[in-house]
């Protein structure tokens, strides 16, 4: 059979590289779009650049979208590209709206034009549900998104069901709950933490500054929630599908876990910031991924205790190895 080719837009984010890392294994042919900076921001797929392809192109700039489209040939096309800091939304609505909302009409008008045939997958989120209407969240629970980042992304994903059911394409929204790893960027509150945390144990940091300890999220890990996202592309039809973990924990029984791992009691080092609160919260997410279950055969392998210890440790070791290579210079 011919090695499929696959698109991933946000290939430098921790989804996009977890994601080149599981397609490249599965034998396919890995294109990624970047978008052009004066400085490169390839960390996290440094370690397959050779066996990738990038291409230049904005989720602003629909005709290099369409470009790209055609040069690239996608039998799969992922589009994991947005703003996705819910605090910066407040800051920058309207931004927010063009690369998270409108980006996906960019994008899925290009391959309507381009590529029809090409299966599209749309990084829709579990912010969607924001004021919980009810609890577990499924693929039926009504969406109340409680940010700009979270109404954008519901537009994402009813332009992706009206792609789906106006033009016959093959799209697929995938509603993730939180997902983290040592790829996270630093200011999400898990890797904030374990980054924190294994600061303080080196003796770099004296204390960690956090926002609401109270708020509640289902919580997995990225490398397994990526394998969902190729799974919905592997159906026979187009669907959408909620994933999560089906377990919610507060940001206090992070904070708990990760102090514990490195054998320190996190009430000494913990300090409340106001300026870390929201305009407005989501309290509680919980996932009922049982649709993803039956459907896909789609389950998470790594556990909550397990994941916290995963970012520390990396953390610990990263900043571990930094902090010898700064002695022996
Ligand atoms: P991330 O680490 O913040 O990565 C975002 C990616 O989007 C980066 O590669 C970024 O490129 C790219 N990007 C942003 N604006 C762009 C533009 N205008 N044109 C081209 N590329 C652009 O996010 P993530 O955690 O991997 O999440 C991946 C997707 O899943 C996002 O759509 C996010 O909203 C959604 N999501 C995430 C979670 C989660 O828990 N992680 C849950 C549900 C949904 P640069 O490197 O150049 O900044
Ligand atoms: O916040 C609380 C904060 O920024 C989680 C994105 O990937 O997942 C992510 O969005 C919770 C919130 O993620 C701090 O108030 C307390 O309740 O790690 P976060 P998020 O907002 O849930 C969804 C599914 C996405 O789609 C998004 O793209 O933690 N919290 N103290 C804090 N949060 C941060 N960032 N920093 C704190 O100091």
């Amino acid at each position: 059979m011919a090695r499929k080719t696959a698109f991933i837009t946000g290939i430098t984010g921790q989804d996009g590289s977890y994601l080149a890392d599981f397609l490249l294994d599965q034998g396919y042919r890995v294109c990624g779009m970047v978008r052009r900076s004066s400085t490169e921001n390839f960390q996290r797929i440094e370690h397959i650049r050779s066996r990738i392809e990038l291409y230049q192109a904005d989720l602003l700039d629909q005709t290099s979208l369409a470009q790209v489209l055609s040069q690239v040939h996608p039998d799969e096309v992922y589009n994991l590209a947005a703003m996705s800091f819910v605090p910066t939304s407040w800051q920058q609505p309207v931004l927010t709206a063009e690369y998270t909302a409108l980006g996906v009409t960019r994008l899925l008008d290009a391959l309507r034009a381009v590529c029809p045939h090409a299966r599209f997958y749309q990084a829709s989120s579990s912010e969607m549900f924001g004021k919980v209407q009810q609890t577990p969240q499924s693929e039926d629970t009504p969406f109340y998104p409680r940010s700009p980042y979270g109404v954008a992304k519901v537009y994402g994903h009813y332009i992706t069901v009206n792609y789906r059911e106006s033009y016959g394409l093959f799209a697929c929204s995938g509603v993730l709950f939180n997902h983290e790893s040592p790829r996270r960027g630093l200011e999400f509150v898990t890797r904030k933490i374990s980054h924190g945390v294994a600061k303080i144990r080196l003796g770099l940091a004296h204390e960690l500054r956090l926002g609401n300890l109270q708020a509640k999220r289902d919580w997995g890990f990225a490398g397994d929630y990526v394998r969902a996202m190729w799974l919905m592309l592997q159906q026979e039809k187009p669907d959408d599908y909620v994933i999560g973990t089906g377990e919610t924990h507060s940001v206090e029984e992070y904070v708990q876990l990760a102090f514990d791992h490195v054998g320190l009691d996190w009430r000494k080092y913990v300090v409340i910031d106001p300026q870390f609160y929201r305009p407005a919260e989501v309290d509680l997410l919980l996932a009922d991924a049982g649709k993803a279950k039956r459907q896909l055969g789609w389950q998470p392998k790594v556990s909550f205790p397990d994941l916290t210890a995963m970012m520390v440790e990396a953390d610990l070791a990263a900043l571990g190895g930094q902090r010898l290579a700064s002695l022996a210079a």
